[in-house]
């Protein structure tokens, strides 16, 4: 049984922590990335988005009115130094080839927003932005400023790199969000006409392509699903199954580049773009390779495609690239991709902490891939995995007052290494309030903004609790109208109370039974109790006024990393519910690596206040081991260790209190 995502405008996030987190996301960061998008914060990495935006349009206006257009710009892709925006030629591209899609991922992001309450200014922002983009399509439907503005007879030539149909693809993720939340068609017609160019070029009986960076899958496949327009549909299983096909597209484009450049051609097989996953057909793969963020989002249009096309094989190629990137890959704090060269996966069960890439955009991709899983199947252990992702490394990405935010996210920082130490030049021991490069702070606003997609899926008889976030649901099932009230604090404990406030319906709430938990009570009375797969599905008749609750035990938890993580041996680090905690200098003092854990020792749940907010924290006692006046090397001796009470705190609320240490595993 298949399940989808509710509209967002039917549920209203109640919780604590996460109504926080949204408020935040609406109140600072929202307005603080518009600024970022305009090149007005002070001191940040210029964005150039609305830079480019002005700078194609004024091309178009001219290309329309007939006028010749020499572009002054060669289309080098990656043009990342450039000057001040005051001093910047108002007619050049600035940036990274696809600084488009940061706008795109923040319309999107405030749409969401704006499904669950209107905000005038919010809206009017939405619409300056959508009316720039509009200006900035070609006549054809084309749209992309590097090219426009760098010259439009190179577009569609390097699709391996330049992105085009990656910022496609986002611009397609916003404009269903906008029209979904305002009803609103005008960025939706401007995705579609651009939707409309690429299928004349690409598909079935045309050219073949793929592209270079993952995403148009599956933002295609959303616009079918929000339309019905078969075409979109096509033209995603065009590209999945086109993906490491021989010829190699890549290849061929390549070869085409190097002719013109009187290189030697290279050979056309596929097997050298593992790093693009187009290494081999996508229903033949096995293990997550190459660039993380582009290897989830190339998972989440297989998971959406094999749901939508009912097709076996393409769902046996996601089980296996799940096991590989979540049971070989992962992170213990949801993070994926252990090498930061190439942003990639590395080797299975490479899981260093202090070099670690395991970016923010990469876990937000998982989240994608597991509740595309949890779609076609609801199996608890893809919203483990995607709990695990949320609550760790995807609100580790942002700072607690939504002002600066990280791309890499290691599990072990030394800062003064950081600063001196060329191997760790990816990790930034403090949050950033703006990247050069700034595909994170976006993506994590829009999906926050969208948790309630994430939470909660729906079929037609059955609701799936995902994610124990407290919120109101207007939801139906089998056609009889209910309004469930949801209470949860997972932060403090376990307990879940579900109350029917308006309607009557029959049919099934089917809650996860976390990974976290070693046993639950349920109270549902006169309801009819099956577990499966890490459900517990409760059938019946609701009614307003009934109540059910169930309350899992939130032990804290001593994990061990599996003996093949080399990274793991001989440490364990903490963990309650979802929360995995970590080590910081600000409680401990430095030198975490001469801590010892001890794993019998009892631990006690405190709240300490952190930042602005008021956290669950650890308090262990433990040992540290002396730092004597000795030789670089000597014999071996038991060290007289002092006895000390560590301080834990969440992963994903370290660095919220200036620059120090910080270790998820401790030696034990
Ligand atoms: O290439 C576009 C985005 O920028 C990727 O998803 C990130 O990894 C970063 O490279
Ligand atoms: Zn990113």
């Amino acid at each position: 049984m298949t399940s989808k995502p509710l509209p967002l405008r039917n549920i209203q996030i109640t919780d604590a922590f996460w109504k926080r987190e949204q408020a935040l996301i609406r109140s600072a960061v929202l307005p603080y990335q518009w600024e970022a998008l305009n090149d007005r914060v002070p001191g940040a990495a210029p964005s150039w988005w609305m830079h480019n935006m002005r700078a194609a349009a004024r091309v178009v206006a001219a290309r329309k009115a007939g006028g010749p257009y020499i572009p002054r710009q060669k289309p080098r892709g990656m043009v990342t130094e450039g000057p001040s925006p005051a001093q910047a030629d108002p007619n050049l591209f600035y940036g990274w080839v696809f600084q488009d899609s940061d706008g795109y991922k923040w319309i999107e992001a405030a749409a969401y927003q704006l499904a669950m309450a209107p905000d005038e200014a919010l809206q009017a922002q939405v619409q300056t932005a959508i009316d720039a983009i509009g200006a900035a399509q070609e006549a054809d439907g084309y749209l992309n400023t590097f090219y426009t503005i760098t010259g439009i007879e190179n577009r569609f030539t390097n699709l391996k790199d330049h992105h085009e149909l990656y910022c496609f693809g986002h611009l397609v993720e916003a404009a269903v969000a906008w029209k979904e939340a305002t009803g609103r068609e005008d960025l939706l017609d401007i995705a579609r006409r651009f939707a409309a160019c690429i299928a004349r070029r690409f598909g079935p009986g045309r050219e073949r392509a793929c592209p270079g960076h993952e995403i148009a899958e599956m933002a295609l496949l959303r616009l079918y699903e929000a339309t019905g327009e078969p075409e979109w549909l096509e033209l995603a299983n065009f590209f999945l199954d086109v993906r490491g096909t021989e010829p190699s597209t890549f290849a061929l484009e390549e070869n085409a580049r190097r002719r013109k450049d009187g290189l030697p051609e290279l050979p056309v097989t596929a097997e050298r773009y593992a790093y693009y996953q187009a290494h081999m057909p996508v229903r033949q793969m096995k293990e997550a390779t190459g660039h993380a963020v582009r290897q989830m989002y190339l998972c989440s249009g297989m998971a959406d495609a094999a749901r939508l096309n009912g097709d076996a094989d393409m769902r046996d190629a996601c089980l296996r690239l799940w096991h590989s990137a979540v049971e070989e890959k992962m992170y213990v704090t949801g993070g994926v991709g252990g090498t930061h060269v190439g942003e990639a996966f590395s080797r299975p069960y490479d899981l260093p902490g202090d070099t670690a890439y395991s970016e923010t955009c990469a876990a937000i991709g998982l989240v994608f891939f597991a509740r595309r899983m949890l779609q076609m199947d609801a199996d608890s252990r893809y919203a483990d995995a995607m709990e695990r992702a949320l609550y760790n490394t995807v609100l580790a990405g942002m700072a607690l007052d939504g002002t600066s935010f990280f791309y890499v996210n290691p599990l072990e920082v030394d800062p003064a290494a950081c600063h001196t130490d060329d191997r760790l030049k990816h990790v930034q021991p403090q949050r950033q309030k703006w990247f050069g490069c700034a595909c994170c702070p976006p993506n994590i606003s829009r999906l926050l903004s969208s948790l309630g997609a994430y939470a909660f899926t729906q079929s037609a008889d059955a609701l799936f609790v995902h994610l124990y976030v407290s919120s109101r649901i207007d939801t139906e099932l089998n056609g009889g109208k209910i309004t469930l009230d949801l209470q949860a604090d997972l932060l403090r404990n376990g307990k879940i109370r579900l109350t029917v406030t308006d309607g009557a319906a029959e049919g099934v709430l089917a809650f996860r039974i976390p990974d976290w938990t070693n046993g639950f009570t349920v109270q549902a009375p006169g309801k009819e109790q099956r577990q499966e797969k890490g459900y517990l599905y409760l059938a019946g008749s609701w009614r307003k006024g009934e109540s059910i609750s169930l309350d899992f035990a939130m032990p804290v938890r001593r994990l061990m990393g599996h003996p093949l993580i080399r990274e793991t041996a001989g440490q364990l680090c903490y963990a309650r519910g979802p929360l995995v905690y970590c080590a910081e200098e600000a409680d401990n003092g430095k030198l975490l690596h001469l801590i010892r854990a001890l794993p019998q020792a009892e631990v006690r749940v405190e709240t300490q206040a952190i930042g602005a907010i008021s956290l669950p924290v650890l308090r262990v006692a433990a040992k540290r081991v002396p730092v004597p006046d000795a030789p670089l090397y000597d014999d071996w001796k038991e060290p007289e260790m002092t006895d000390v009470d560590l301080t834990l705190i969440p992963y994903f609320a370290w660095a919220n209190r200036g620059e120090g240490e910080m270790r998820v595993w401790l030696h034990t």
